[in-house]
């Protein structure tokens, strides 16, 4: 072989080489783009997975939703069954018979300086009505109590039953330690007889009911005239803030106020048609948005629209009250009241709480957590009637410091008014 052969060979090797190099080379970036491809593909076959298990989560996460929303559906239709309205009490109510009640409530009405002329057949049959309500309530503090003490003086003893009774009476921790330090402090002064003692009681009572009253500046709460009112009754489900609003609905166009409902609780179908029931009782007009899960701060606006449009001077605010998304509710108020203040920021806010009677303390922790988040200005306190938990109005008043407005004691349309420490107090303890 010659050297030019050799060379020539060599240079056919090398570029055969290079040949070969290259393939090889191309054939490697060719390998690693399919893997390359491969990788890719497997990722995004990841990220679908991902998807779809996400999707699946989210899928999971509804059911579990719809189940919920279920289970409140069947939870409010339970309520509904038992929230339409009785027609009980929509006549002017006759004079009953000249008995005990009677007699008390007169003596009632008489001792606030009420004369005779004055006193109509609407209060008697009130306090009637609060009287016979806080029976339950009244036996087991004052007949127990009477029978305890007799006629004998209070020793340290018999107020240790007298605590016991205010506690059992859900008048509270707070309230009950209250009464009886001042109790224990007059009987180291003096000697207190029983009909002394409950006088005491009474005034301390009341002392501790009246004292948000007073710090609130105001005695009694009625819409100003001539200006827009809106009153918010919130509260969680059942607690009876639908049939207050038709109370307080008649109440306010009875006294000639220009009067409007507004119809926010959107989450429970009935509750429109149980709200429209009331207003025509009442013969005012309810402003409602029908569609499914309508924007509760919508129809406050609509509301306040109207309101304005009509010059309605109170405006009557019906809210949902569901438990399960606390939150939610929380902030729709919150929306609610933002509303208001941006389109009416001279309207006279009211914020009260409903809360039922007969759940006793568990309503106290509904006031405390309503308290911390709603901006309340006050409440109501209903189911009075055939409760003998009455004594929560005082828990509500000493550890929420909130001014009770109106107590509802019934399901009639005239079974609402605004609270009056002295006629509470003198129902929750008369001895006669
Ligand atoms: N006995 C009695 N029942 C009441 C009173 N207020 C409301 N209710 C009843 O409590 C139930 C729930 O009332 P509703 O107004 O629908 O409650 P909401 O869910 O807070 O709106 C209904 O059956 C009412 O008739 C009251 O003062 N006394
Ligand atoms: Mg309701």
């Amino acid at each position: 072989m010659t050297n030019t052969d050799s060379d020539n060979s060599r240079e056919w090797a090398a570029q055969a080489y290079a040949l070969l190099k290259k393939r090889q080379e191309d054939q490697k970036q060719e390998l690693q783009k399919q893997e390359d491809q491969k990788q890719e593909l497997q990722k995004q076959e990841d990220q679908k997975q991902e998807l779809q298990k996400q999707e699946d989560q989210k899928q999971e996460l509804q059911k579990q939703e719809d189940q919920k929303q279920e289970l409140q559906k069947q939870e409010d239709q339970k309520q509904e069954s038992i929230s339409s309205p009785s027609i009980e009490n929509l006549f002017e109510p006759e004079l009953g018979e000249f008995d005990e009640d009677f007699t008390w409530s007169a003596m009632v009405l008489a001792s606030q300086g009420k004369k005779m002329s004055q006193i109509s057949i609407d209060e008697i049959d009130w306090l009637t009505k609060l009287r016979r309500g806080l029976e339950e309530t009244r036996k087991g503090l004052v007949s127990e109590l009477l029978d305890k003490l007799g006629d004998d003086p209070l020793t340290p003893e018999s107020l240790d039953d007298l605590e016991t009774l205010l506690i059992r009476a859900d008048v509270g921790i707070d309230s009950t330690d209250k009464v009886i330090s001042s109790l224990r402090k007059k009987l180291n002064e003096e000697v207190v007889g029983g009909e002394a003692g409950i006088k005491f009681l009474k005034e301390e009572l009341k002392f501790i009911i009246d004292k948000p009253i007073k710090n609130s500046g105001t005695d009694l709460l009625v819409p100003q005239k001539g200006k827009l009112n809106i009153w918010l009754l919130v509260g969680v489900n059942g607690v009876g803030k639908t049939t207050t609003l038709g109370k307080l609905a008649y109440l306010s166009s009875r006294s000639n106020y220009k009067t409007l409902i507004a119809a926010a609780d959107t989450f429970r179908a009935a509750a429109v048609e149980q709200l429209k029931i009331w207003g025509e009782r009442s013969n005012v007009d309810v402003i409602s948005n029908q569609s499914k899960n309508a924007d509760p701060a919508a129809v406050v606006f609509d509301a306040i629209n109207s309101a304005k449009k009509r010059n309605v001077e109170l405006l009557l605010v019906d809210t949902a009250g569901r438990l399960q998304t606390k939150n939610n509710l929380m902030e729709e108020l919150a929306k609610i009241k933002k509303i208001i203040d941006k389109k009416v920021p001279d309207a006279i806010i009211e914020s009260l709480l409903v809360l039922d009677a007969s759940q006793g303390q568990n309503g106290l922790k509904q006031a405390k957590s309503f308290a911390k988040s709603a901006n309340l200005s006050g409440a109501i306190i209903t189911k009075l009637d055939g409760t003998s938990r009455g004594g929560v109005s005082l828990a509500v008043s000493e550890e929420v410091n909130l001014p009770i407005r109106f107590i509802g004691a019934g399901e009639g349309i005239r079974d609402l008014r605004p609270f009056n420490s002295y006629e509470f107090v003198e129902a929750l303890l008369s001895d006669k």
